[in-house]
């Protein structure tokens, strides 16, 4: 990923220079991790850009933002109607959108509340996150020995920035331990997810994955692989799963905005199956591909347009 500076950021409600989009040291946000984000991308379809799941990103962050008292000064429309005027501006016809509300300057007590609502978008370009060879080969994990939020401290539903503090732990650990990402375990020592993906594995045809009382974040990739999966015929299965399962699996795979639908081809050194993508996850990756790209009928109506427009 990188950053050129030279786009255009919709900051409280206008486009400004990539260089103007600035907050002040007193920021909440910045000292208490009082934000609140979402992950999205862009695709170049046959039929035109478009934005993937957009009402479904714009849910959760609204979702995300009711948990934490916090009412973003514009309705879920116009921050929609926000992010398709933003990739327009910036013409990009597929790039990753990384939406922001924060808690702004005004006082720095714990009490967020007497803190404005603030809100940015921001577009750059980030094509695939493990590269054509992570996609097609998988990737290395281990499993972290940092676990996620534990119920009642981190709402792990809420995707707030306070939250990636954990998931920085684990990237860091995996990354200095030579992996490419890390399954952290939850509370009870469960499966839950990875940094910022969430988790499946396949055993025997099956489909298995954490269900949200494993502390993940109930991710909208999840939901699309949980859709297609079904609608390929797999019976999938959203329940607890034990540590051991990792190391049984047939196929493993993470799939989220940034890392798609990524196979997993170790756990701990252990080799997944047989080491090499397996056809479970080829087929969802097909269709998943197929469905941004526009060669496979958008039939759940995951597309909105970049060229439309969002009724404010
Ligand atoms: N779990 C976590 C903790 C998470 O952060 C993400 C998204 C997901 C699951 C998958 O959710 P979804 O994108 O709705 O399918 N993480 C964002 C940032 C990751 C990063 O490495 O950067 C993302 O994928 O955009």
């Amino acid at each position: 990923m990188a950053f050129t500076g030279k786009d255009q950021v919709w900051m409280n409600g206008k486009l400004v220079a990539w260089k103007d989009a600035t907050v002040h040291v007193a920021t909440h946000a910045l000292h208490y991790g009082t934000g609140i984000f979402e992950g999205i991308r862009a695709y170049e379809t046959k039929h035109g850009s478009a934005v993937y799941r957009l009402p479904e990103h714009m849910r959760r962050l609204y979702d995300s933002c009711r948990v934490y008292r916090m009412d973003p000064p514009w309705p879920l429309e116009e921050l929609s109607a926000a992010v398709l005027d933003t990739v327009r501006a910036n013409g990009y016809a597929s790039c990753y959108i990384r939406p922001l509300v924060w808690r702004g300057v005004e006082s720095l007590g714990l009490d967020p509340r007497p803190c404005p609502v603030e809100a940015s978008v921001i577009v750059w370009e980030w094509s695939a996150m493990f590269g054509a060879e992570g996609l097609e080969k998988g990737i290395d994990v281990g499993v972290s020995s940092w676990t996620r939020l534990a119920p009642n401290t981190l709402p792990a539903m809420a995707k707030a920035s306070a939250n990636y503090a954990n998931s920085a732990l684990i990237k860091m650990q995996a990354s200095l331990d030579g992996y490419g990402e890390a399954i952290a375990l939850d509370e009870s020592g469960l499966v839950s997810e990875g940094s910022g993906q969430n988790l499946f594995l396949v055993r025997d045809k099956v489909i298995h994955t954490p269900a949200i009382n494993s502390s993940i974040l109930q991710g909208i990739t999840r939901d699309s692989v949980i859709t297609i999966a079904r609608d390929l015929g797999y019976d999938v299965r959203e329940a607890a799963i034990p540590r051991e399962m990792l190391y049984l699996a047939d196929e493993a795979f993470f799939c989220g905005t940034a890392v798609e639908v990524t196979p997993v081809r170790s756990i701990d050194k252990i080799t997944v199956g047989n080491g090499a993508r397996g056809p479970v996850t080829a087929a969802i990756q097909q269709h998943f591909f197929g469905i941004i790209k526009g060669d496979i009928p958008d039939t759940h109506r995951w597309l909105t347009p970049v060229a439309s427009t969002v009724a404010r």
